[in-house]
């Protein structure tokens, strides 16, 4: 007995009950002696530690896997500073230990962009469903990023846990697969599928800000000789130096593409003036007419070059494309080693407005309208909740063209109410098919031009539609603009009442862009306000945007109205919205129109992405 000699002695026992579980005691013993030393007896305390022993167990285990994982791992308390920190995480971020990560506030481990997305979007994100995960650049201690995987988890009793992987490698990976699947591996170029989309972007772009883009469609001349007669590797080589001294003559914004063979493409975002195209397209022929140098020969080339322009030639990327090749065609049959515009076809801006009234007479007839169905995201139940049908009019030498275009040219020439009462009748036909296959809520939004606001029998012909379609009114929304209202007030006022009636709602599009809203509001039978995209694109970096929005938002809810917000395409702005309460959004974050056959699918999947966040 050490409690003999030392007086006091303490031991753990593990004892087995009755029931056949272990319980441990910690016993201590106490030497109980007299004034003089005289040894009396011993007092025995056992103390049941069972709980506290298997807490120290689990987390002995914890910290155990917590310094053996691969992933850093970091604690953070309330003030958003760390507390735990392990050594994989100081590893990643270059500390010399995991000791001078401690008391470090989060910030310092992220640039400031970075961490201003922490606290904006992602942390209230954790805050209300207990968990992030994600990808974010983590800065080093060297100050150099590196690109990792991040989860966040909630602690209950407040800090967060963060899990974090470092993905360089995998980016890289990635990187790579997309480099090879986007360029063209003889000369480094961007290939076809890289070139369509920069000029898709180039296209919205030029969209907004109404300026022009050009194309250039170049194919050398008689290459073929060259090649068969001083084979492919000769050929290569004149590719590569082709590719070079085209690139040399444009910008570094402009895109030189090889789309295969002895083809290439070039994108001219940024076009003053048309003539510009043809000032790049005359340089690039002289610098190529320059004699190449290979393999200590002398070559000479020539090319022969085609140019389309938006929005002048074609309206999307596929058909500036094979508008730019059939003017290169041109070209050739014109002797080769020149350059022809598409447009010396459809050459007066007058003639193809001519060329579209004409199309657009025949466009339904000829079945180039479709309507596609842009999917509504309601943020209460975090469903698609419906959809807004769009016009879409397929030119057959322009392709697609915006309806912004031609929905004005339609009322000007007068087509477009068998066009409206067409895509209505449509559209609702569609929707009853998908609430007859089980989606029983799905509710359709319309829009409604001008010239059928004021068409006299519109009331009749939306009645017949319901009619024929078998679509139960309360399905069916009406938009209409503020601008087409406003044309002739009573009347209108009248109609919607009358279409209300009927028990159809009606809602007010692109508010916010007219001037009098505030009073029409109270004027028309409005159920919903839809807020422009315009504002949408704003609201989370300009701050008097973020005020109007959340005020719009207000109001439309204390006159009882619903909200939607269009033109979403990032999920800070569907975070603001849905923190500012607005009911519905849609836009490119939920998806972009399609068309019906692929609507289906989207309703099981575009849910989950939008609110995945
Ligand atoms: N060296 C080389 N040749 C290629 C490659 N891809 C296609 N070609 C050749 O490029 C030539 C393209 O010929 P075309 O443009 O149709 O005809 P062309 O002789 O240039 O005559 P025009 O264009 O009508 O003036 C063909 O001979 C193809 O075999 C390649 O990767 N390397
Ligand atoms: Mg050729």
């Amino acid at each position: 007995h050490r409690a003999d000699r030392e007086g006091f002695e303490e031991r753990e026992w593990t004892y087995v009950k009755k029931d056949g579980t272990t319980i441990t005691v910690l016993l201590s013993v106490t030497a109980l002696r007299r004034e003089d030393g005289w040894l009396t007896g011993f007092l025995h305390v056992a103390n049941d530690v069972t709980e506290r022993k298997r807490a120290e167990e689990t987390l002995r285990k914890q910290s155990a896997a917590m310094t053996a994982s691969m992933d850093g791992i970091g604690i953070v308390n309330d003030r958003l500073e760390f507390t735990v920190v392990n050594d994989a995480l100081a590893k990643l971020y270059g500390y010399p230990d995991p000791q001078s990560i401690i008391g470090l506030p989060l910030n310092a481990l992220y640039e400031p962009p970075t961490y201003e997305r922490f606290t904006s979007t992602i942390l209230p994100i954790v805050k209300q469903r207990g968990r992030w995960r994600g990808e974010a650049p983590g800065l080093r201690y060297d100050s150099l990023t590196f690109p990792q995987e991040i989860s966040i988890s909630a602690i209950e009793g407040g800090g967060l846990v963060c899990v974090v992987r470092d993905i360089t490698e995998r980016t890289y990976a990635e990187e790579q697969i997309k480099h090879l699947a986007y360029h063209d591996a003889l000369t480094g170029l961007p290939n076809r599928l890289l070139f369509k989309d920069r000029l898709t972007v180039a296209i919205s772009h030029a969209q907004r800000a109404h300026t022009r883009i050009a194309v250039l469609f170049l194919d050398l001349d008689r290459f073929k000789v060259i090649n068969d007669s001083l084979g492919h590797n000769i050929g290569d080589q004149l590719l590569q130096a082709v590719a070079g001294r085209v690139q040399s003559c444009v910008r570094e914004s402009d895109t030189v593409a090889r789309l295969g063979g002895d083809e290439f493409t070039i994108l001219l975002p940024h076009l003053p003036h048309a003539e510009d195209a043809a000032l790049v397209a005359q340089k690039i022929i002289d610098a190529v007419r320059y004699p190449f140098q290979i393999e200590g020969r002398e070559f000479f080339m020539t090319t022969s070059i085609g140019i389309s322009l938006y929005p002048d030639d074609g309206f999307d990327a596929e058909t500036l494309i094979k508008n730019a090749d059939t003017a290169m065609y041109q070209a050739k049959e014109q002797g080769r080693d020149n350059y022809q515009l598409f447009n010396a076809f459809i050459n007066a801006k007058a003639l193809q407005r001519i060329a579209l009234e004409h199309g657009l007479r025949k466009a339904l007839v000829n079945q180039e309208l479709a309507v596609h169905y842009q999917p509504i995201f309601d943020f209460r139940t975090g469903r698609i909740s419906g959809m807004e049908a769009l016009l879409r009019w397929n030119h057959p030498t322009l392709g697609m063209i915006p309806p912004t275009v031609f929905i004005p040219l339609a009322e000007a020439i007068g087509v477009m109410i068998p066009v409206g009462t067409w895509a209505m009748r449509v559209a609702c036909a569609q929707a009853k098919a998908w609430h007859d296959a089980g989606y029983r809520s799905l509710s359709l939004a319309v829009n409604l031009s001008v010239c059928q606001l004021q068409q006299p029998d519109l009331l009749e012909r939306v009645e017949e539609i319901l009619d024929e379609t078998g679509l139960p009114a309360r399905l069916l929304e009406l938009e209409i603009t503020e601008s087409s209202a406003m044309q002739s007030p009573e009347t209108s006022v009248r109609t919607l009442y009358e279409l209300k009636k009927l028990g159809i709602r009606i809602s007010l599009d692109d508010f916010g862009t007219g001037h009098s809203s505030l009073s029409y509001l109270k004027r028309f039978p409005i159920d919903t306000l839809k807020i422009d995209q315009s504002f949408v694109r704003d609201i989370t970096h300009d701050p008097d945007t973020a005020a109007i929005v959340t005020a719009i938002i207000a109001m439309a809810h204390s006159l009882r109205l619903k909200v939607i917000a269009e033109g979403v395409e990032f999920t800070e702005q569907s975070a603001f919205l849905k923190k500012y309460s607005c009911d519905q959004m849609q836009g490119y974050l939920v998806k972009a129109p399609v068309p019906s056959d692929r609507f289906v699918e989207l309703l099981a999947t575009a849910s989950d992405e939008a609110s995945a966040g």
